[in-house]
């Protein structure tokens, strides 16, 4: 059965430094070298008590240490130091203590499948062939064509961020791997050394106060022995190298010397896990007796709208709620059945909002669209992540956003592949606009937006330490930010920030059957209404109550109202005793009377 634990009871808040808030007004400079400003690690101070209102327990952070900033912090130049973009070693550490002192927890984002490739390791390691560090990393000589003599990469794999995930080193006359940017080269885990160095890293945050990590393509950091080509499932060389780097032959491996450390500390953890969707593969990392991970992000919902099977997210599938559901029972049984633990989430840094991408963001709905996915997302089984702005219903990039405003590498790179091979198709050309449009990850990372003051750009600037004239927030601040903003919303009842708010309560008021109680999905093939039943679940829990709570969450994914009939085993709970009809659209904004 499952075990209590802390993490599982807690709800985590993710923050997204750039965007959240800027206290210092600290200069940057953009890529074509405008200066502009970006969050930073006093503004998050300064919003701590908003955090602890809202009923958030942990607060994660996105990478603030040293960085070259070529994929906005998780490319890391220096593990031990932060980032003076976002302030220094004592604003974090005043950080830690303001949230310890509200009793919230601190997790920071463990960067470690790669480091920048300004680190010192990297430079070390591509300064000769000889060097001590040289096997720290992935360094291979190169291939030829046999029909053209031409010089190829070790292997086929396509990184991330377009192209091969090989870069050629004119210096030692060997290529080197990194699934993502060229900048960002993969530490070779198989060296024992860099297992020691990484332990290190880990082990002094967790002296300093840190409660735990949220670790970046934590399985994708053993790889398959020889790195050979991957299968090909696309048209051209370059293909998708997941089968040789997720969950390779000696992740469990290193991940119980992960935790073997975290455990020591009673620290928290959550790996993230691209490209897996078998359970099985999943609670190796997770099953309460594993000593890994407490728990991981894996994909599966967050891919539902982009084309895996070509081998590419810019290519579109429409998101079926029947889907989700499918998607959504599976994950919620299993774990309760095996004793693992979900990952709660919907939003992050590198996701389209929900709001624009599941339902409807047109100023008639929403609101209740947030609130709807509020409810179906919150009060399932696992720890629940909310990202910031998350909680205001902020959504998507403006309509009129142009292709010159993106800052994300992804898109940006896409976007240039795009051009050369389709530099007359117009058609393809807007296609993919619109993928960006809808899971580009600078839909994200749009400022956080607190108020509806021109001047600060939506409370994002501070209001006492305001920059130069005329030197503007990193990304433009939603134009929506005069009617969608926390300061509105704290004032309102009715607003998506008090719905998450009470969601969150519910959490904490009813543990036995939203933390630890059972799970059905309901009606399984109905094409809109998304309904599921929570049960009090057997767990130890010292008190001696008998009633068992049950709670139906029952949504309406559609914009039209639907009836909907209670199945026999869901009645009788929370809504109306009397009838076993609802109105699916109606019962969404009940949460608010449920005491
Ligand atoms: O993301 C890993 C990842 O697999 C994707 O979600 C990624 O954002 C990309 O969209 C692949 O299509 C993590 C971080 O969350 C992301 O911000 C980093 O860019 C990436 O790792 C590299 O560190």
């Amino acid at each position: 059965p499952l075990r209590r634990a802390w993490w599982k009871e807690s709800s985590v808040y993710q923050i997204y430094p750039a965007s959240f808030k800027s206290a210092c007004s600290i200069v940057s400079k953009s890529r074509d070298g405008e200066d502009e400003i970006k969050g930073d690690i006093r503004g998050i101070i300064s919003q701590v008590p908003y955090l602890s209102r809202l009923g958030v327990d942990i607060v994660w952070l996105s990478p603030i240490l040293q960085s070259p900033q070529v994929d906005m912090g998780y490319d890391i130049s220096d593990y031990l130091s932060i980032d003076r973009l976002y302030g220094t070693m004592e604003d974090h550490d005043e950080l830690i203590s303001a949230l310890h002192a509200r009793g919230m927890k601190y997790v920071m984002d463990l960067v470690v499948n790669h480091t920048s490739s300004e680190h010192a390791w990297f430079l070390d390691s591509r300064s000769s062939k000889t060097s001590p560090k040289r096997d720290w990393y992935f360094w291979r000589p190169a291939r030829y064509s046999e029909e053209t003599g031409e010089r190829m990469p070790p292997n086929n794999w396509e990184s991330a961020f377009s192209g091969s995930a090989w870069t050629w080193d004119d210096e030692t006359q060997e290529y080197y791997l990194h699934l993502f940017a060229p900048e960002q080269p993969d530490l070779n885990w198989d060296n024992p050394e860099v297992r020691e160095a990484v332990h290190d890293v880990v082990r002094f945050w967790l002296d300093r106060g840190v409660d735990g990590f949220r670790m970046d393509v934590i399985n994708f950091i053993s790889k398959t022995p020889g790195l050979p080509d991957a299968d090909v499932i696309k048209p051209g060389f370059l293909q998708p190298g997941t089968q040789h780097f997720a969950c390779g032959p000696h992740l469990h491996e290193y991940l119980r010397g992960l935790g073997t450390i975290l455990r020591r500390y009673d620290a928290f953890s959550v790996g993230e896990m691209p490209g897996v969707f078998d359970t099985k593969e999943i609670i190796k990392a997770v099953g309460q007796d594993r000593g890994e991970l407490a728990m991981v992000f894996q994909f599966e919902i967050v891919q539902m709208d982009g084309a895996r099977d070509k081998g590419s997210k810019w290519y579109h599938r429409d998101f079926e709620p029947s889907e989700l559901k499918r998607v959504v029972d599976k994950w919620n049984k299993f774990m309760i059945e095996n004793a693992g633990w979900n990952a709660v989430f919907m939003e992050n840094h590198d996701q389209g909002r929900t709001v624009s991408r599941y339902a409807d963001e047109s100023d008639e709905y929403r609101g209740k669209s947030a609130k709807m996915l509020a409810a179906h997302m919150a009060l399932q089984s696992g720890t629940v992540f909310v990202y910031q702005g998350q909680e205001l219903g902020q959504v998507n990039l403006p309509k009129d956003w142009g292709m010159e405003e993106y800052k994300d590498i992804e898109v940006l790179n896409h976007w240039k592949t795009v051009l050369e091979e389709y530099p007359d198709d117009l058609e393809m050309q807007e296609m993919f606009k619109k993928q960006y449009r809808l899971i580009g990850r600078d839909n994200a990372r749009t400022p956080m937006q607190w108020d509806d003051n021109d001047e600060t750009y939506g409370g994002f600037l501070s209001d006492t330490n305001r920059p130069r004239k005329g030197v503007k927030p990193w990304m433009r601040v939603h134009d929506d930010f005069k009617n969608w903003n926390a300061a509105k919303q704290v004032d309102d009842q009715n607003s998506p920030y008090h719905y998450w708010k009470r969601v969150l309560d519910l959490r904490r008021q009813y543990k036995n059957c939203f933390v630890y109680g059972d799970f059905e999905m309901l009606d399984m093939d109905h094409d809109c209404v998304v309904a599921y039943v929570r049960t009090d679940m057997a767990i130890e829990t010292g008190t001696t109550s008998t009633t068992k709570t049950k709670c139906l969450v029952l949504t309406n994914f559609s914009g039209t109202e639907t009836w909907w009939t209670v199945p026999s085993s869901a009645t009788g709970i929370m809504i109306d005793e009397q009838t076993t009809k609802l109105k699916a659209s109606a019962v969404v904004d009940d949460l608010r009377n449920y005491n």
